[in-house]
């Protein structure tokens, strides 16, 4: 009956804690946030982003805006109809397909005169699998803490069964 419930245990602490762990919240900009110095290239260089993964946009509300545009509105700085956008200053955006995503700024000129706009490449496949060297050497990190994770939760249903 006891190793029942380890089994169990153990085997649900399997399944869910990788999907919890390798989800990777984005703070566009990092502490400055989404304002005029951004620079999309330099921001998103080192980083991979998988389906799943978050994109936050912080910035001071009615300062800045975000839409979500194709490759030419990207280029042209192109503004869509303001219902398109975000505007609470906080705003999370899942990524939810891959491909390439463009997201530019819509107040004033900040997209044509400052460059405000961030253009990145979600990848489908999840960290465990990708072929990416620099991914996988960071997901062997968090493979590595969610086994010690559920180690521990395996050791503390032994104790408690
Ligand atoms: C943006 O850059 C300007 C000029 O380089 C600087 O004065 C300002 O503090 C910067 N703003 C932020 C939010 O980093
Ligand atoms: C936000 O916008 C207001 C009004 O235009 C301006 O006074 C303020 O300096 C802006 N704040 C930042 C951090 O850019
Ligand atoms: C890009 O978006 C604009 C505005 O929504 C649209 O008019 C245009 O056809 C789109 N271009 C492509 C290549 O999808
Ligand atoms: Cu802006």
């Amino acid at each position: 009956m006891a190793s029942y419930r380890f089994i169990t245990l153990a085997i649900v602490a399997i399944i869910v804690l990788p999907t919890v762990v390798m989800a990777t919240e984005y703070t566009v900009g990092d502490d400055k946030g989404w304002n005029i110095n951004f620079t999309s290239q330099d921001w998103a260089k080192d980083k991979v982003f998988y389906v799943g993964d978050t994109l936050v946009f912080n910035y001071i509300a009615g300062n800045h805006s975000v839409f979500k545009v194709n490759g030419t509105g990207f280029n042209e700085c192109t503004v869509p109809p303001p219902n398109e956008g975000l505007t609470t200053g906080h705003d999370t955006i899942q990524l939810k397909t891959p491909g390439i995503k463009w997201y530019i700024c819509g107040v004033k000129r900040h997209c044509a005169d400052h460059g405000m706009k961030l253009a990145i490449t979600v990848q489908a496949e999840a960290p465990a699998t990708a072929p990416t060297p620099t991914k996988s050497s960071a997901f062997q990190i968090t493979s590595s803490a969610s086994q010690l994770i559920v180690a521990a939760m395996v050791f503390v249903a032994m104790i408690v069964v």
